[in-house]
């Protein structure tokens, strides 16, 4: 199949990117070459730098109101590209149509959550222990914010960071995965195309930077970007976090996750399996919050599991590009081994496995499509502590609700988790100070598919970063204290004396 007609839709015709050179561009798909994307070489990247630094002066300067202005045409000219987008993001990281127009749809919402949010940078007005005084909390724009993202959304968490620094008043840099360097360059392209139409934006507000691992860790050790946001892996980030924290910079970090889900004898095991296998087989297991452990209680055990069992043995695999797809390819032959190699290392512990092996869809021999993986065990083992970015979903009975408890937080990860449950003294003592230790819990819903609404993030070796919604904005501004005296005597805090004569 020839894709350079859904290439030309997203704006980045093959002929324009190269021929050879560079980062090669392929699909999941059947690893068809999409292109070759020029790099962005040290020099260049410290002239980008240069140049988002010079655009932060100005941009600080801008009103938040009319900073959301910008964001808010981007938005609207994202949704005029929905589909566009969509397909690219099918095409270069393999998701199913549907999840393909759910990015784009997150990167929307992002936007006018935005909007919205430049004019509400609220600070606060606090009372002054000194007469005549005005004590204030201000938020300031920080200055410009490096954005590491990864494939498997290659265009949200991106959007996440930038709307929002963007109105918060700071330019920025997006270097996108080496593996999805289309999807940014075809969103990219359009923030350019509305910076370039309003006068009130400074050329140079937003810099894109195609490279690999160098062109990240220039980024990090940079002491002009005070905020790096980094999604990736925790060995990615906790490269990332030092580099960063040796500068005093700050970072903001979303790695890797080891989601779980705890199933009560309560729970509605019509919607419990509909959950399951979204957040588990789901964008192919290739969600930081995908669902990668399983806590049945044995009441419910030999209920649930065997229906999981035939759901897993007959999801539709195949194109994502088809509608009637439920579970596209893996990203690559290395997130194929990576599968095969833990599935292995299951075995040899003694788990049972169901599925997991290599399908070959009609004329997609290049792809690697596998059938998902449920992997039944009686107790935890060592596998089950890594993140596996592949649809394998462990899963184990469990006793008592505690036990559930401290198991499904026994890993070194903290991203996402979930019970089902229509008990409030089970859901309530998961939500409690002694249940989930995750920065996301979730009651008869997956682990995956968050809103942009609420903080996104997690504990441990997560990171402990949050983005999107809530507060999360403050991160990148820089919070300034500001006591204002009115009264024309000079009294000191805390009734400190200090006359000079
Ligand atoms: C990620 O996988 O890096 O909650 C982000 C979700 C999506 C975002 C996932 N809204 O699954």
């Amino acid at each position: 199949m020839n894709y350079s007609s859904l290439l030309a839709a997203a704006g980045v015709e093959a002929q324009a990117l190269g021929a050879s050179g560079g980062l090669l561009a392929a699909t999941p798909i059947n690893g068809a070459t999409l292109g070759h994307v020029q790099t962005d070489s040290a020099p260049r990247i410290e002239e980008k730098i240069a140049a988002a630094s010079a655009a932060f002066t100005a941009w600080r300067g801008v009103p938040g109101p009319q900073r959301g202005e910008l964001v808010r045409q981007f938005g609207t000219l994202v949704r005029a590209h929905k589909s566009a987008l969509a397909q690219l993001i099918t095409l270069e990281a393999g998701k199913i149509a549907s999840e393909g127009l759910g990015e784009v749809q997150e990167v929307i919402d992002i936007c006018e959550y935005a909007v919205g949010l430049s004019r509400q940078l609220h600070g606060l007005t606090l009372p002054s222990e000194r007469a005549g005084h005005h004590l204030l909390e201000r938020w300031q724009p920080l200055g410009p914010v490096g954005i590491i993202s990864a494939f498997n959304f290659p265009m949200a968490v991106w959007a996440w960071n930038a709307s929002l620094a963007l109105v918060c008043g700071d330019s920025i840099l997006w270097k996108p995965s080496e593996k999805t360097p289309l999807c940014g360059i075809a969103l990219h392209r359009l923030l350019e195309q509305v910076i370039a139409a309003n006068e009130f934006a400074p050329r140079g507000l937003s810099q894109l930077i195609i490279g690999g691992r160098d062109a990240g860790a220039q980024l990090a050790a940079h002491s002009a970007l005070p905020l790096i946001s980094a999604t990736g892996s925790t060995a990615m980030g906790r490269t990332v976090a030092q580099v960063v924290a040796a500068r005093f910079g700050r970072s903001l970090l979303e790695l890797g996750g080891n989601n779980a889900a705890v199933v009560t004898a309560s729970a509605d095991l019509a919607l419990t399996l509909r959950a399951v296998v979204f957040a588990a087989a789901g964008t192919s297991g290739q969600r930081c919050t995908s669902l990668r452990r399983l806590f049945v209680q044995r009441a419910v055990y030999a209920q649930l599991v065997p229906q999981l069992r035939r759901v897993y043995a007959t999801l539709s695999i195949g194109d994502p590009l088809s509608a009637d797809t439920l579970m596209g390819p893996l990203i690559d032959a290395e997130a194929f081994n990576r599968m095969q190699a833990a599935l292995v290392q299951a075995r040899t512990a003694g788990a049972t496995v169901h599925g997991g092996e290599r399908v070959f869809p009609t004329d997609l021999d290049g792809g690697y499509y596998v059938r998902p993986a449920l992997v039944e065990l009686q107790s935890p083992i060592e596998v089950m502590q890594q993140e596996t970015f592949a649809p394998i979903l462990y899963v184990l009975p469990y006793e008592r609700l505690d036990q559930a408890i401290a198991a499904q937080n026994a890993v070194r990860q903290g991203l996402s988790s979930a019970i089902f449950s229509n008990d409030l003294r089970e859901t309530e003592t998961f939500l409690s100070a002694a249940g989930s230790d995750c920065g996301i819990a979730n009651v008869n819903c997956g682990t995956s598919g968050a809103e942009i609404g609420g903080a996104f993030g997690g504990e441990k070796e997560t990171g402990g970063g949050r983005e999107a919604g809530s507060d999360c904005w403050k991160a990148y501004m820089r919070r300034q204290t500001q006591s204002v005296n009115y009264s024309g005597a000079l009294p000191l805090a805390q009734g400190v004396r200090f006359d000079i004569g």
